[in-house]
């Protein structure tokens, strides 16, 4: 009995590094109507309607403004989703993403 060895635990748990996260920034122009803006912001970033119209105020207002921030895939693929209505209707407006500090 004596001889029974037992090993000792080590476990070493390294915690998961969490992805970097990306911005989508919705910017200014002098063309698009306010009311494209906001449907567009309800369609692809699931905005209510006064969150829509807040951020589009925003960028009105200041030249930009951030929508929200997800992972470098889901933010590029929202920016071209939403880029894509602008360009199917003729309207230059514009949305871009950027690395999260
Ligand atoms: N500035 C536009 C106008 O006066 C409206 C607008 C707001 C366009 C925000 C783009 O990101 C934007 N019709």
């Amino acid at each position: 009995m004596e001889d029974v060895k037992t090993r000792p635990k080590t476990t070493t748990r390294t915690k998961p590094e969490r992805p970097p996260l990306w911005k989508v920034i919705l910017l200014n122009d002098d063309f698009t109507p306010r009311d494209f803006v906001v449907a567009v912001l309800r369609a692809v970033f699931r905005m209510s309607e006064s969150e829509a119209m807040g951020v589009m105020l925003t960028a009105h207002r200041k030249g930009s403004c951030v929508i929200a921030v997800y992972t470098q895939e889901v933010a590029e693929t929202k920016c071209e989703q939403a880029n894509d209505w602008g360009r199917r209707t003729g309207y230059p407006l514009a949305f871009t993403t950027e690395k999260d500090a």
